[in-house]
């Protein structure tokens, strides 16, 4: 065991001011705060955001503020650990709720930190990256990449809603997030990648010599059909008990589709409770159906369609869906980041 360090208060205060105006500090008071034995302290809080209180106030921020005025029209989902209006409901994980109302657009631009749509509600809206045309469907998952050009617009009749996932934290921690603005894309007229090159799962676009390489991001558009399909089947196969979970993946690389982010979807089947191991982690889960109740540090939410809750780092966690429905959730989390920092990690639980 390591030694009570010294505090603040031990140091003569004629010293602690010379400290001060030198732009100096004592490491040992902080020691601890930085480097909490055994695992990390989360500032992080769980929450849970049920899209019933979200979405009467996401709907009158349509009436508030017009598009232009917004640029984006989004609510952050904020969290309760870090005080009012933090830009983030984990450590690196930012989320937000968009609204587009029929007709709108929002105009194109690029930026430094990553971005993920999963669509909630609401049909005819579009996302154009890079001049890819993404047709948005619910429980779709859109990627646009760090750097690529993305705008939105909306051709149906009815307000479209969709949660909004970015590695926003992590750059604003870095000092390196910043955007540029572009007038709206000519879209290229043909399907996205999701639709032609990559319909089906181990077949990809054959490679030769003379092609360009395939885009670094080659996919930009999962849709929720073919997901919830492929749950399904696997839920009917696995073992009970097992956890079904499918990892979006780059189809060219099999590696995470985000540099920073993953994402998972999930299979909870009824009458049976998941224990996720503890995991070194953030994550915030989406509800695409079913209803349920999961636990996040001892913690009890009861979920339904279209809420969204977070677990910080190292959360312990239960989830069970309800009834007799299975329910489907995506997972957001950093493990790709964790990973490629060398230090993810999984404790399975006692
Ligand atoms: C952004 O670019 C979008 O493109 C949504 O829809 C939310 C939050 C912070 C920074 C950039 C979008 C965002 C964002």
């Amino acid at each position: 065991m390591g030694h009570a360090l010294g505090t603040l208060e031990e140091l003569p205060l004629a010293y602690r001011a010379a400290l001060a105006r030198n732009s100096l500090a004592p490491l040992w008071p902080m020691m601890r705060n930085v480097l909490p034995h055994g695992a990390p302290q989360p500032v992080s809080r769980q929450n849970l955001w049920r899209f019933e209180t979200l979405r009467p106030l996401l709907l009158e921020a349509g009436d508030l503020t017009p598009v232009e005025k917004a640029e984006r029209r989004v609510l952050v989902l904020t969290d309760p650990g870090r005080g009012e209006g933090a830009m983030q409901a984990t450590s690196v994980i930012y989320v937000g709720m968009q609204l587009l109302k029929p007709g709108e657009t929002a105009p194109a631009h690029r930026h430094t930190p990553s971005a993920a749509r999963i669509i909630v509600e609401g049909e005819g809206a579009y996302t154009v990256v890079d001049g890819e045309k993404c047709p948005m469907h619910r429980g779709d998952l859109v990627l646009t990449p760090g750097g690529a050009w993305h705008d939105h617009g909306h051709s149906g009749t009815e307000p479209v809603i969709w949660l909004d996932a970015l590695d926003l934290p992590l750059f604003v921690y870095l000092e390196g997030s910043y955007a540029e603005e572009a007038p709206l894309q000519a879209p290229r007229n043909r399907p996205d990648a999701s639709e032609a090159e990559y319909l089906s799962a181990g077949l990809v676009p054959s490679r030769r010599p003379d092609r360009a390489p395939v885009s670094r991001y080659p996919m930009l558009r999962y849709p929720w059909s073919r997901t919830e399909a492929a749950l399904r089947s696997l839920g009917a196969l696995a073992a009970p008990g097992e956890a079904v979970e499918l990892d979006y993946v780059n189809p060219e690389t099999g590696e995470s589709c985000l540099p920073t982010l993953g994402f998972t979807a999930m299979l909870l089947r009824p009458g049976e409770k998941a224990t996720p191991p503890l995991r070194s982690s953030s994550a915030v889960f989406h509800v695409i159906s079913g209803t349920g109740t999961s636990t996040v540090n001892g913690e009890r939410f009861a979920w339904g369609p279209a809420d969204t809750f977070s677990a910080p780092v190292f959360s312990t966690l239960t989830h069970e869906a309800d009834g007799t429905e299975p329910a489907f959730l995506i997972r957001i989390h950093d493990r790709p980041l964790q990973e490629r920092l060398g230090y993810f990690e999984e404790r399975v639980r006692p």
